[in-house]
């Protein structure tokens, strides 16, 4: 009740910035783009985590109000960063979408239009999403998708392999990019099981023309390994941690 009310006040004050976590390519260590993660600071309470809040904004009908302020964010970052320090890079940055989003069937029309208002090309937006956002309601969810893709904003198939039925939305959703969940990655190189999994997706991902992010990259064993099996894009902590947006920039590596 009580997170509730102060997000409620928060989402009214604009006071509720996502970090931003670096994603690098494994090989040559360069800048691919950044997942915003949302963050709720509150005085009283600390720091909320959204595996917490998200569930309270659902039941309270906050989550598309949520869902349009981290977007807002988002997007004026990306303004920001594009005409400042990430000038002439190819950046993108990707948000978190839950099912009640993709369930409202202005969802595109009004994320592209904060795009254009912004002057901030679809390209530099992806959307993640994971089977459970698309369990709901999968033809109006594939649909917004669809409106999503065609005017260039990318969509990632998030935390790939725990549901039980990713295969076959990769058969009926057009996507750009597999997120291997990080319960794949952990200490995968100590681990038969994982590292066969982890090769499979990578040869089918590479088979349907799809990039491949590995979530949760903690140790440099788990880099190298994953290195070994191909080209792909690394996220964890053993590269970069979630972080407010002067500080995500301020720990980017010199030249990027
Ligand atoms: O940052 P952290 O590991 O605590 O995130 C916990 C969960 O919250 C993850 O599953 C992540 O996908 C989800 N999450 C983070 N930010 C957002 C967001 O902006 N929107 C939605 N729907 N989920 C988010
Ligand atoms: O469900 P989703 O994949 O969107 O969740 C991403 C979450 O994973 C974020 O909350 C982020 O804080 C967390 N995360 C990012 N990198 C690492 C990591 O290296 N290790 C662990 N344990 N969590 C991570
Ligand atoms: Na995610
Ligand atoms: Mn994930």
């Amino acid at each position: 009740m009580r997170v509730e009310k102060e997000l409620r006040r928060s989402l009214m004050k604009n006071a509720l910035a996502p970090d931003y976590q670096a994603i690098y390519q494994g090989k040559t260590k360069t800048l691919e783009g950044f997942e915003a993660l949302a963050r709720f600071r509150h005085a009283e309470l600390g720091t909320v985590s959204p595996g917490e809040f998200i569930p309270i904004a659902e039941d309270a009908g906050l989550m598309r109000e949520l869902g349009y302020s981290i977007l807002d964010s988002t997007i004026a970052t990306i303004k920001q960063w594009q005409s400042g320090v990430l000038r002439d890079h190819p950046f993108y940055i990707a948000v978190n979408v839950s099912a009640i989003q993709l369930q409202d069937p202005y969802f595109a029309d009004n994320v592209l239009a904060k795009l254009e208002g912004a002057n901030v090309s679809p390209s530099r937006l992806k959307l993640e999403v994971t089977e459970s956002t698309l369990v709901e309601s999968f033809k109006h969810a594939a649909e917004q998708i669809d409106k999503l893709r065609q005017q260039g904003v990318r969509i990632a198939l998030d935390d790939f392999g725990t549901g039980y039925s990713s295969l076959s939305y990769l058969r009926s959703l057009a996507i750009d990019t597999l997120k291997i969940d990080r319960s794949f990655v952990a200490n995968l190189h100590e681990n038969k099981q994982k590292s066969a999994i982890i090769k499979t997706v990578y040869e089918l991902a590479t088979e349907l023309d799809l990039s491949v992010v590995a979530e949760g990259v903690e140790e440099a064993e788990e880099l190298d390994f994953l290195n070994s099996i191909g080209d792909m894009a690394i996220q964890g902590f053993l590269l970069a941690r979630p972080l407010p947006a002067d500080e995500a920039i301020d720990q980017l590596p010199r030249g990027t």
